[in-house]
């Protein structure tokens, strides 16, 4: 098995201990400690669940126990495919206290991503609910164990059919719990994949703590916080910006909302005082339509964070009036860097940009394509370095040698300019990343899955500007014979296994992607020049009123 590890050089490592960033615990400790502070208090509610600090610790010790007694030795990989309910944090909790590493998959992830995350993980296990939104999750398990025998263990959160209940392994009882390091990989994280697949992020107990723990100072939190998850929990903007793991730190509540609609999260926020909640941007615009005529009391709202997409400064503009919070933009990546406006900036500086770092020893270096240093205040390639951004991904030396100076800058593919104040606009991608409303898509990644359909020839994925989202996804089909039909393609990559929000927006066959002499353009090229011509075609379709 291919060991986690990551690792900053010494001469880092040391500087980041010194500075007080890293601070030799681990992120099974913080829990311990508040729960030994306030166990009566509450950490986490979602549906009929309202679990204490006290209890929460419990159930976490009891599953860490119940999973190694379950066959799992510490070091395995454990994929936790769960949906916002407090079993998430009882599992990751317990599965780290285990020094069993969690692979927090999407809820919307199917074969293809988790066969993808289990093999290069090496998973020995898999953590889902019976049904979730509609979905059997057990079917989905069932392909999984076929194509990746190594999965010894399937727990199941309510109904196991023929795998584990997640209450058994509970009630299991086991060994004694190991000691894990604190600078040992905690987890693996999910990167939103540029080129082809997603790639795997392993985060230590140090650098993680450190990244919600400033998150937390940096938004205020205290234990009279309470913070709503709207978003899916296993992502790193909820986890960690501060969300559930910052608040679990500052000793306040988690309320979970297995819906991000205005409905059901306004309700909880009026009956549960929600102070805080984190969206993305198409969602910040449903929530602002609906809060012109809810009525649900949202006042207990003290800070709106909207991140994971470009914002756009007319939207930011309305949140202040019509929520009676400040806006807070949020520019992250689970690789690390994250940067915040602060709540008590500007209100120019949090409508129009997207905030700055939150360490001191976060670096931040914007090049041009020739690699060096642009001028203050222009627009180049953003790379950072610092001590909660990784120096490599789990099992993938490509992916290291492309997304890695050698002086160890993680190379993110956003282009962003810094204004004379410190703060990051975010102005586009280098790559050909779609982020579909937070939501990233790798044009590569369809692409493939495209080709291999025997009816097409060949297949270009690329991003439209789109009012709600941000940008939306239209793949250009050379056919092959008698060309499918747009829906028979969506069809296709469905079946395929892809998570939906990889399904092409819009499927346009076409004859040849003219004006590219076959094999002289990058990729890159001749998505940009089908995008720019998608765009001109669309804007003169317009103006014809059609
Ligand atoms: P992921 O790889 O899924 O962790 O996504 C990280 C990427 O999301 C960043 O590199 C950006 O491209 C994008 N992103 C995150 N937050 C923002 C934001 N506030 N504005 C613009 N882009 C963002
Ligand atoms: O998009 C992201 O990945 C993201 C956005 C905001 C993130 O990882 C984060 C904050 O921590």
């Amino acid at each position: 098995m291919i060991p986690l590890r990551q690792v900053w050089p010494e001469e880092f490592a040391e500087r980041y201990r010194r500075a007080g960033y890293w601070r030799g615990e681990t992120i099974g400790s913080v829990l311990r400690d508040r729960a030994r502070k306030h166990p009566e208090r509450l950490a986490v509610i979602g549906g009929e669940i309202r679990w204490t600090y006290g209890e929460l610790d419990r159930r976490a010790d009891r599953l860490a126990s119940g999973f190694l007694a379950s066959g799992l030795s510490p070091g395995d990989r454990v994929i936790v495919h769960l949906p916002n309910i407090p079993e998430f944090l009882s599992v990751a909790f317990g599965l780290m206290r285990a020094g069993l590493a969690p692979v927090h998959a999407l809820p919307a992830h199917r074969l293809a991503e988790i066969g993808h995350f289990a093999r290069v993980s090496e998973a020995a296990g898999y953590v889902i609910p019976d049904i979730a939104d509609g979905f059997d999750y057990r079917t989905l398990a069932r392909d999984l164990v076929r194509e990746v025998p190594a999965i010894q263990l399937v727990a199941v959160v309510g109904a196991a059919a023929e795998f584990t209940p997640l209450a058994a392994i509970e009630d299991a009882g086991g060994p004694a719990l190991p000691a894990p390091s604190p600078s040992e990989v905690a987890f693996l994280q999910i990167s939103g994949g540029t080129t082809g697949l997603s790639k795997l992020i392993p985060r230590t107990h140090d650098d993680y703590l450190y990244s919600f723990a400033a998150s937390a100072d940096i938004c205020g939190l205290d234990e009279a916080s309470v913070y709503l998850g709207v978003l899916p929990i296993a992502h790193n903007f909820p986890m960690s910006s501060p969300g559930t793991l910052g608040t679990l730190y500052a000793g306040g509540t988690i309320v979970l909302s297995r819906s991000p609609s205005p409905d059901a999260c306004f309700s909880l926020i009026a009956r549960e005082r929600v102070t805080i909640a984190a969206l993305v941007p198409p969602l910040a615009l449903l929530w602002l339509d609906a809060a012109r005529t809810t009525a649900e009391d949202l006042s207990s709202l003290k800070l709106l964070q909207v991140g994971g997409a470009k914002l756009s400064a007319e939207v930011a503009r309305r949140i202040r009036p019509t929520f009676g919070c400040p806006l807070q933009q949020v520019f992250g990546m689970a690789e690390g860097l994250v940067n915040y406006t602060r709540p008590d900036d500007p209100e120019e500086v949090i409508v129009t940009t997207q905030g700055r770092p939150i360490s001191p020893d976060d670096e931040v270096l914007i090049v041009g394509d020739d690699g060096r240093p642009v001028g203050e205040g222009e627009t180049g390639h953003l790379l950072t370095r610092g001590p909660y951004t990784i120096r490599a991904y789990h099992n993938d030396p490509e992916a290291n040698a492309r997304s890695f100076t050698v002086d160890g800058f993680y190379r993110t593919g956003d282009i962003v300019r810094r204004r004379p104040d410190g703060n990051l606009v975010v102005e586009g991608r280098a790559n050909d990343q779609i982020n579909r409303g937070g939501e990233k898509i790798s044009a590569d990644e369809v692409e493939t899955h495209l080709l291999a359909h025997p009816a097409i020839f060949d297949a270009a994925v690329v991003s439209v500007p789109d009012a709600y989202l941000g940008e939306r996804s239209c793949a250009f089909i050379i056919p092959r014979g008698t060309a499918p039909k747009p829906s028979e393609i969506k069809a296709w990559i469905r079946a395929r296994g892809l998570a939906a929000y990889k399904v092409p927006d819009r499927v346009l066959i076409v004859d040849s992607f003219h004006a590219t002499a076959v094999g002289k353009v990058s990729r890159k090229d001749l998505r940009e020049s089908l995008r720019r011509q998608l765009i001109a075609e669309d804007a003169a379709a317009e103006g014809k009123g059609t």
